[in-house]
């Protein structure tokens, strides 16, 4: 009964794709286990996702879906300095919409990325009387198309939508090569360190370590009501998984590093570009990792069907 419940809700966005890591977590409990007991049931079905599942498209694809509409109105990046990005979220009614629930400390979260993957930015734009989302935005990557997702929850909607759109920024593109996958990234003397495979149509645990210096970091700092926020890209499309980790701070049982625990779940077999955004001594820091789900991603071990497993699928 998971597995279909997690597939229908994957092309819900951020809202229910955090439900069901929730859920996954909360079952799970503290256990470092790469198997837990409540996806036994779904790797039973993994192989064979329901024909209904296989049609939800993923977050970020569609620049209009469910009667909402990403209406960009900056037509062009600057690659030199920051400008001014405006856009408006219009509703069913063909209105602005103004009225949305909080989702992780803020009403709507903005990723820009050029398309090959280069430049991530995730920040959060001022909502205007008039409905028009404004912040200074510039093309760090350097000229190209670069794609806007507004990650946002409609208050009359109920749930969260992601919305893209391709907004350019002028001059001669020099596109960059995928990074080629790897455990390791480093961001301003920070090592992250990824652990766990993503599998495409079922949730994984993936787990990654931050070091400063060498020495793991303890003392992560809450940033917009988690120690980490993962955002998954895959290459190609642009198709986009917003995650947040298992436990929150203050919970009594999530530490502040050095490990933040995601479960993602991932459409397909393909290349997906990994972004962690984490906060410590003040700052947020974005380390970005090329992850290959299906080809390469080596089952760990079969999970061995527990029989504390058989109460949890009822537990979404
Ligand atoms: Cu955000």
């Amino acid at each position: 009964m998971n597995t279909p419940l997690k597939l229908s809700l994957y092309g819900l966005g951020l809202v229910a794709v955090f439900a069901a890591s929730l859920g996954a977590g909360r079952l799970a409990g503290p256990a470092p286990a790469a198997n837990e007991p409540e996806h036994s049931p779904a790797s039973g079905h993994g192989a064979h996702p329901a024909p209904a599942a296989q049609a939800q498209v993923p977050g970020g694809l569609q620049v209009a879906q469910d009667g909402y509409r990403l209406r960009p109105l900056t037509d062009e990046l600057s690659t030199s300095r920051a400008r001014p990005l405006r856009f408006q979220i219009l509703g069913p009614d063909g209105a602005p919409v103004t009225a949305y629930t909080r989702t992780h400390d803020k009403d709507l979260h903005l990723i820009v990325v050029r398309r090959d993957l280069a430049g991530f930015q995730h920040v959060h734009p001022a909502l205007g009387e008039d409905g028009v989302w404004q912040i200074p935005v510039e093309a760090t990557a350097g000229a190209g198309q670069y794609r806007l997702f507004a990650d946002f929850q409609p208050a009359a909607l109920g749930r969260g939508l992601t919305l893209g759109v391709d907004v350019p920024a002028a001059g001669t593109y020099r596109p960059r090569s995928l990074p080629s996958p790897a455990r390791t990234a480093s961001v301003d003397g920070y090592t992250v360190t990824l652990d766990g495979d993503l599998v495409p149509g079922t949730s994984s645990q993936l787990t990654l370590s931050v070091a400063k210096d060498g020495a793991p970091v303890t003392d992560l700092q809450p940033y917009l009501a988690a120690y980490g926020h993962l955002v998954a890209l895959r290459d190609g499309d642009l198709a986009y998984l917003h995650v947040h980790p298992d436990g929150a701070p203050g919970d009594g049982r999530t530490q502040a590093g050095p490990r933040i625990v995601f479960h993602a779940e991932v459409p397909s077999a393909g290349t997906y570009r990994l972004y962690l955004d984490f906060q410590h001594d003040g700052v947020v820091r974005t380390a970005a990792f090329t992850a290959a789900a299906g080809a390469v991603a080596t089952a760990p071990t079969d999970p061995v069907p527990s029989p504390s497993g058989h109460g949890h699928s009822g537990g979404h």
